[in-house]
């Protein structure tokens, strides 16, 4: 593959069928709007979303708040305590989906496989390109180029040859950085990796990871897939590969995420509701994790049930309020079991999936604004 390497080696590992992809992020990218558009902005800590009076949590903090330890999702009470000149701003979400607009044409210029993950920031598959320039990282640098010409904002580009290393390697250099990992990196590169940089991994799993002694991509490595699989259901398979260097998943131009869920079989049937309810509540963090990651919530919740004959039910509520979080997407799932589940009957596979998602960052403006 030819990421700009010598190309002696771009011949070589093409004709081994390797991919070339790009996974480019804006750097903080409300924030950065924001002092783009209103030059007293510039230079100063800023928070988009979350006023200190209300309840509201950080969106985006621009690098000068960073630097306080202020980050998204935090409580804006809080970053204003830890730093008195903080300067909160409300959102403005038709301006962010316009620049979303911009650098999505952008991408296109170069390869219709674009996968979209949030308005700022999509995987682009670059192995065949329409420009047909050979090289990946010159098309990051090259999009890098364009964003900020028909934008003004900064971009970070990770170029690899999956989405794994792609996304981890975008956020190597940030803000305004290009980073590679090139083929013949990446086993070492995943290898020394704490395992909560791993992508797919979220807080709750990289704790009982943790617990279980494995710190880095080399400690997960050590496990076999049927370990991995029995400890963290079907997504063993996926830390499996990835503690490898190693993700098929391929970039999906027409991925519309309708729904976010986890579900798990058991080796042994599940008999008593006390089992089940366990299992449900770690259900409910590994989904809600997901919809931090895609900062979405939604308004139905569906509980999949299928007994140890195989016979499987499915039942859904749908709230007015659409929710998100791991407590209220157990408490609502135990209902839901508490009501349907047979009496007497044991369960090999339970699941949650929240759908009717809409935008979490947006969601709470609108509340906030209705309560003002
Ligand atoms: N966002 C949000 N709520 C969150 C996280 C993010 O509303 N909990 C919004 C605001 C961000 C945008 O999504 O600007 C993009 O999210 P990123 O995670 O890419 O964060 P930033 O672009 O702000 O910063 P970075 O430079 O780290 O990418
Ligand atoms: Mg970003």
């Amino acid at each position: 593959m030819d990421f700009g390497l010598p190309r002696s080696l771009g011949l070589l590992s093409r004709a081994s069928r390797c991919r070339k992809i790009i996974h480019i992020d804006m750097d903080a990218f409300y924030a950065s709007v924001e002092q783009r558009d209103n030059p007293a902005y510039r230079g100063k800590p800023i928070v988009v979303g979350g006023r200190p009076e209300q309840r509201g949590a950080v969106a985006a903090a621009s690098y000068e708040a960073r630097k306080f330890g202020i980050h998204a999702a935090m409580p804006a009470r809080t970053a204003q305590q830890k730093c008195r000149d903080l300067i909160f701003i409300q959102p403005r979400f038709d301006i962010y989906r316009q620049v979303s607009q911009q650098i999505r044409a952008i991408f296109h210029r170069y390869t219709d496989l674009v996968e979209p993950l949030a308005l700022d920031e999509a995987y682009l598959d670059v192995t065949q390109n329409k420009p047909n320039i050979p090289s990946a990282v010159a098309i990051a640098k090259a999009i890098k180029r364009e964003i900020l010409e028909a934008t003004q904002l900064t971009a970070s580009a990770g170029v690899s040859m999956n989405k794994f290393l792609a996304k981890i390697a975008s956020g190597v250099n940030k803000p305004n950085g290009l980073c590679l990992i090139a083929p013949d990196q990446a086993e070492t590169f995943v290898e020394t990796l704490p395992i909560n940089k791993f992508h797919g991994i979220g807080q709750v799993t990289a704790e009982k990871m943790r617990a279980l002694g494995i710190q880095t991509g080399a400690d997960l490595k050590q496990w076999s897939e049927a370990d991995l699989v029995k400890r963290f259901g079907k997504v063993g398979r996926f830390y499996y590969r990835v503690a490898r260097a190693q993700d098929e998943r391929p970039v999906n131009p027409n991925r519309i995420r309708k729904s976010v869920g986890a579900e798990n079989s058991f080796a042994e049937d599940l008999a008593s509701l006390d089992q089940m309810f366990a299992e449900l509540e770690r259900l409910a963090q590994r989904v809600a994790e997901r919809l931090d990651t895609q900062k979405q919530s939604g308004h139905t919740l569906t509980l999949k049930i299928k007994y140890a004959d195989y016979q499987q039910i499915t039942r859904s509520q749908t709230l007015s309020e659409p929710i998100r979080e791991a407590s209220a997407i157990y408490g609502l799932a135990r209902e839901l079991l508490w009501a349907h589940v047979g009496d007497r009957k044991k369960v090999r596979l339970l699941g949650i999936t929240i759908s009717h998602l809409v935008d979490a960052s947006e969601l709470q403006y609108v509340q906030l604004s209705l309560t003002l």
